[in-house]
C-alpha cells in the first residue's frame, strides 16, 4: 500500500465513519482513522485464513483464557502488515507525528500480569505461524485498574478503555449463546435435565489477529454479558424506572470488570459466574463449528483442541461433558473420554493460595449440573484407580488444579524447573497416577512487539548484521554471536542502547519531572507487586547502598538509576506496603544531595504494556529475584534479555535457563536454589541468624525502623520490618547478602563497558529460543496435533522436539 492509498483511506474514514474533517479532528480522532485503514488492509487475509482453515478441515486450537493482556494494537498491526514506513509519511503528510498517534491508544489491559501478557503473545504467534487458532475470553468494559500514588500509596481507579470508539472489533450480535445459572436438575426418561433459574446471553465481539506479514491472521473472540430482556415493561408502567433496567443491569455485571487480583482466590460468586459464562459461550461456539463441519462427535479430540490457560475455564471439563451427555446423548464414560481428548491444561503456579477451589455449597447453587458431574468423573476416576489417596474434592471444595488434570490429556507446566516442582509437589500422586501426563513448555515472547516494535534501534542493528528473517525465525539471532567480538558493532549496539536510555530519560523527565542521567545504569524491576517476588530485597539493597555512598561520598561509585513498575492487588495488604515503602525512600533519597548523583529511584505509575515496551529496551539490568521455586516461569526475563539487559536473579523459573542459554559467565547470579530455600525455611530463627550475620542489612532494617524514611512515623513500616526479621518466608534477609555481594559484582562490571557491551550482546544473540514462535509450535505438536496451514510454516523439522 502506498502512503498515497493510506493517506486516502485515512481521510476517507476521517469523513465518512467519523463525520468529521482534517480541521476539527483531534488526535483520538486521526488515530481512529488510520485504525480503520489499517484493519481494511487486515480483513482480506483474515477471511482467507477462515476460508482456508474451513476447507481443509482440520484441527482448530482454541486458548480459552479468562485474560488477554494485549495492550494496544494499531501498532502491531502496521509492524505486521509492513507498513510502518508508509504510515508515518501518510501522517506527517496529514501534519501529525506517527508516534504521537499510536500512544493515543489507550492499552487493553484485559489481564493482571504475565498470564494474560503470554496469552497474548500466544495469539500472535498462533497467527504467525499459520495454525488456525480462536482465542476466547471476556469482553471486559473495565479492564486492569489505573493505578496512582497518594503520599506514597497505591491508590486505584477504574479503567474506562471503552470509553472512546474501539477501533478494532467487530461485534457480532448473530453469535450469541444463552447462558444460565441456578435452578435445578430432573431426570426424565434415562436423560438428565438442568433447567436455570437465570439465564444471560453471551454476545460475541471479534477482534482480528494478524501474524507477521499479514500472511495468517485468526480471531479473538470476546463475550459480552447482556441481559436476555433488556427491559422490564411491567415495571417500567408501574413507574419503578431503576427496577425496570434492573435485569439489564445484573446481566451486565458479569462482563463489567476483570478480577484484580494475580494470586488469591477469593471464592466469589461473580467471579464463578464469569469463568463459567465465557466458558460455556466458546463450547457452545465450537460445537456448534464443529457440527457444521462434521457430524460425528466422537471425532471431536481429532478436530479441536482446547487449551485451558490455569484453572480459570476448568469448568470446560463438566461442561463439555455435559453437552456431550446430557445434550447429545453420548454415554457419560465416553462423554468423559472424548471431553479429556480435547482438553489440555496449563499451570502457571504452584502457590497454595493461588490455586482456585470452589466450595460445593457454592458450585451446587450456581452449577448444579456440573457439581454433580464432578463427582460423577470424581468416582469414576477413583474407580479406576482404587488404591489412590486423594480426590477432587476436600472440606467441602472442588479443587479446580485436580479437575483440570484429571479432565486434561496433558497438563504443562511453564518452565523446567516448575515442571519438575509440579511433579513433585501439588501434583505428585496425579503424577504417579498418569506419568505421561505432565510435560513442559517453557514460556516465550513475542519479537515482533517485543523488540521489532518495542526496539527500532535494535532491530535495524540486527537486520543490518544478518538480514530480516531474524524476526520469524529468532534463533537466527545466533548469527550476530561473532559480532560480540567486533568493535564496530559493539559501538553501534552501545549507541543504540544509549538512544534508548535517553529517550526514556526524556520521558521521565517530561511525564514525571525527575531527571536521571543515561550513563547512569538502569536497573529495572517491573512486575505485579508480590512478597515472593521480592521489590523489597530490592529496595533494602538500595537502602544499605545509599547508606554506603553516604559514609563514603567520595568513593568510586558506579551511578545507578533503579526504576520499578508495577500494581499491587488492592486487597493484598503487604504488597501495598511494599509500594509504600519503595515511593517513601525514593522520596529521601533522590533529595539527598550528598548521594543523588550516584544513585536515583523512580516508580512511575500504572505499569502497564505500553510502559513496559518503553522500559525494557531502555534496560541494562533486568532484577528477576523471586524466592527460588515461586515464579513458575516469568517472560519479562526473556523480554529484557532480548533486549540486551543482564540479569541478575535467582535460580528460578526461566531464569534457569536463560542462563543456561546465555552462559553463566553473562548472568549474575546470586541465592539459594529451590532445594536451598526448603532447608533453609526449617532453620529456626533463619532471618535473625541472617541479620546478625550481615551488619548493612542490620543497618537497612534499624534505619526503616528508626523512621528514616518516614519523618515523624516510626512505626510505619514496622509491618515490613517484623516480617523480615521474623518469619520472613520468602528469605529476603537470607538471601540479602548474596544478592549485595551479586549487584557489587554488577557495578564493577557495568565500569568495563566493553566487557559489559559484550555480554549485551551475547543475550541479544542467545535468547532467541525465547520466541513464543518457538513454544506455539511446541504445543501443536506435543500436545494439540495440531497443523499449521501456511505453505513455509507448520511444524515440520521445526518444533523443540
Ligand atoms: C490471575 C488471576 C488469578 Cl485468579 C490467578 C493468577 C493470575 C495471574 O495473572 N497469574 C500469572 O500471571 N501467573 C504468571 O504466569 C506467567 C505465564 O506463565 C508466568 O511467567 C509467571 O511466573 C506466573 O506468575
Amino acid at each position: 500500500m502506498t502512503t498515497t492509498e493510506l493517506r486516502e483511506a485515512i481521510l476517507a474514514h476521517l469523513k465518512y465513519a467519523l463525520g468529521t474533517d482534517p480541521d476539527r479532528a483531534s488526535v483520538t480522532d486521526w488515530r481512529i482513522a488510520l485504525s480503520y485503514a489499517i484493519r481494511d488492509r487486515i480483513v482480506d487475509p483474515w477471511f482467507a485464513s477462515t476460508q482456508a482453515a474451513e476447507a481443509a478441515k482440520g484441527k482448530r486450537v482454541y486458548y480459552l483464557s479468562m485474560e488477554f493482556l494485549i495492550g494496544r494494537l494499531l501498532e502491531d498491526a502496521v509492524v505486521n502488515l509492513g507498513l510502518m514506513e508508509s504510515a508515518s509519511a501518510a501522517m506527517s503528510s496529514l501534519g501529525l507525528d506517527l508516534d504521537t498517534v499510536l500512544s493515543d491508544e489507550p492499552d487493553a489491559a484485559l489481564g493482571n500480569g504475565g498470564l494474560g501478557r503470554l496469552a497474548a503473545c500466544f495469539l500472535e504467534s498462533l497467527a504467525t505461524v499459520g495454525c488456525p487458532a480462536y482465542g476466547y475470553g471476556i469482553r471486559y468494559e473495565h479492564g486492569l485498574f489505573r493505578q496512582s500514588f497518594v503520599d506514597g500509596r497505591q491508590v486505584e481507579s477504574p479503567e474506562d478503555w471503552l470509553r472512546q470508539p474501539h477501533a478494532w472489533e467487530f461485534e457480532r450480535p448473530g453469535a450469541a449463546f444463552e447462558i444460565g445459572f441456578g435452578g435445578r436438575v430432573a431426570s426424565n426418561a434415562g436423560r438428565t435435565e438442568w433447567t436455570p433459574a437465570e439465564s444471560v446471553v453471551a454476545e460475541a465481539y471479534d477482534t482480528p489477529v494478524i501474524g507477521w506479514k499479514g500472511r495468517w491472521a485468526n480471531t479473538l473472540r470476546l463475550w459480552s454479558a447482556k441481559p436476555t430482556t433488556f427491559f422490564d415493561l411491567d415495571r417500567f408502567n408501574r413507574g419503578d424506572y431503576y427496577g425496570a433496567a434492573e435485569p439489564e443491569a445484573l446481566a451486565r455485571t458479569i462482563s463489567r470488570v476483570l478480577y484484580p487480583d494475580d494470586t488469591t482466590e477469593e471464592g466469589k460468586r461473580l467471579r464463578l459466574k464469569q469463568e463459567y459464562f465465557f466458558t460455556a459461550a466458546s463450547l457452545n461456539d465450537i460445537l456448534r463449528r464443529f457440527l457444521s463441519e462434521h457430524d460425528d462427535l466422537r471425532q471431536l479430540p481429532r478436530k479441536v483442541a482446547i487449551q485451558l490457560n490455569d484453572t480459570h475455564p476448568a469448568i470446560a471439563g463438566p461442561e463439555l461433558v455435559r453437552l456431550l451427555h446430557d445434550v447429545h446423548g453420548m454415554p457419560l464414560d465416553e462423554a468423559i473420554v472424548t471431553a479429556r481428548g480435547c482438553l489440555s491444561y496449563t499451570n502457571h503456579t504452584l502457590l497454595p493460595e493461588a490455586l482456585e477451589r470452589w466450595s460445593e455449597g457454592l458450585m451446587g447453587s450456581l452449577l448444579p449440573r456440573h457439581l454433580s458431574l464432578i463427582e460423577r468423573i470424581d468416582a469414576a476416576h477413583a474407580a479406576a484407580h482404587p488404591d489412590r489417596g486423594i480426590t477432587m474434592r476436600e472440606n467441602g471444595e472442588v479443587k479446580m488444579g485436580e479437575l483440570a488434570f484429571c479432565m486434561a490429556h496433558k497438563v504443562n507446566g511453564v518452565s523446567a524447573l516448575h515442571t519438575e516442582l509440579m511433579k513433585r509437589t501439588v501434583f505428585s500422586e496425579l503424577h504417579r497416577l498418569h506419568p505421561e501426563r505432565i510435560l513442559n513448555q517453557t514460556n516465550g515472547v513475542t519479537p515482533r512487539r517485543w523488540v521489532l516494535s518495542a526496539n527500532p534501534r535494535l532491530s535495524g542493528l540486527l537486520t543490518d548484521a544478518i538480514g530480516e528473517e531474524w524476526v520469524d525465525d529468532l534463533e537466527r539471532l545466533h548469527e550476530i554471536e561473532p559480532l560480540a567480538e567486533d568493535a564496530g558493532f559493539r559501538e553501534d549496539y552501545a549507541a543504540a542502547k544509549r538512544a534508548n536510555k535517553e529517550e526514556l530519560a526524556s520521558y521521565l523527565r517530561a511525564e514525571r519531572g525527575v531527571s536521571v542521567d543515561p550513563e547512569a545504569m538502569f536497573d529495572v524491576q517491573i512486575k505485579r507487586i508480590h512478597e515472593y517476588k521480592r521489590q523489597h530485597l530490592n529496595i533494602l539493597e538500595a537502602i544499605a547502598l545509599w547508606q554506603e555512598i553516604g559514609d563514603n561520598p567520595n568513593g568510586d561509585w558506579t551511578p545507578r538509576v533503579k526504576i520499578f513498575g508495577g500494581k499491587a492487588a488492592p486487597g493484598y495488604v503487604f504488597a501495598k506496603e511494599i509500594i509504600h515503602l519503595i515511593n517513601s525512600v525514593a522520596q529521601v533519597i533522590n533529595s539527598d544531595p550528598v548521594t543523588s548523583k550516584f544513585l536515583k529511584i523512580d516508580y512511575p505509575a500504572n505499569y502497564n504494556v505500553s510502559l513496559a515496551e518503553r522500559l525494557i529496551p531502555a534496560s541494562d539490568l533486568s532484577e528477576q529475584i523471586s524466592t527460588a521455586g515461586k515464579e513458575a516461569s516469568g517472560t519479562g526475563n526473556m523480554k529484557f534479555a532480548l533486549n540486551g539487559a543482564l540479569t541478575i536473579g535467582t535460580l528460578d523459573g526461566a531464569n534457569v535457563e536463560i542462563r543456561e542459554l546465555v552462559g553463566a559467565e553473562n548472568f549474575f547470579l546470586f541465592g539459594m536454589d529451590a532445594d536451598e530455600v526448603m532447608a533453609r525455611r526449617a532453620i529456626d530463627g533463619h532471618a535473625a541468624r541472617a541479620i546478625e550475620a550481615d551488619p548493612r542489612l542490620a543497618r537497612a532494617l534499624d534505619a526503616i525502623r528508626d523512621g528514616a524514611f518516614s519523618p515523624g512515623e516510626r512505626g510505619r513500616f514496622d509491618a515490613i520490618v517484623s516480617n523480615l526479621s521474623q518469619a520472613d518466608y520468602f528469605l529476603v534477609s537470607s538471601d540479602f547478602t548474596d544478592y549485595w555481594r551479586a549487584q557489587r559484582e554488577v557495578d564493577v562490571a557495568y565500569r568495563d563497558r566493553t566487557a559489559w557491551m559484550r555480554m549485551a550482546i551475547l543475550n541479544t544473540a542467545r535468547s532467541g529460543w525465547f520466541s513464543s514462535d518457538r513454544t506455539i509450535r511446541s504445543y501443536m505438536s506435543q500436545i494439540w496435533n495440531a497443523q499449521g496451514l501456511l505453505a513455509d510454516a507448520g511444524t515440520d523439522g521445526r518444533d523443540e522436539g
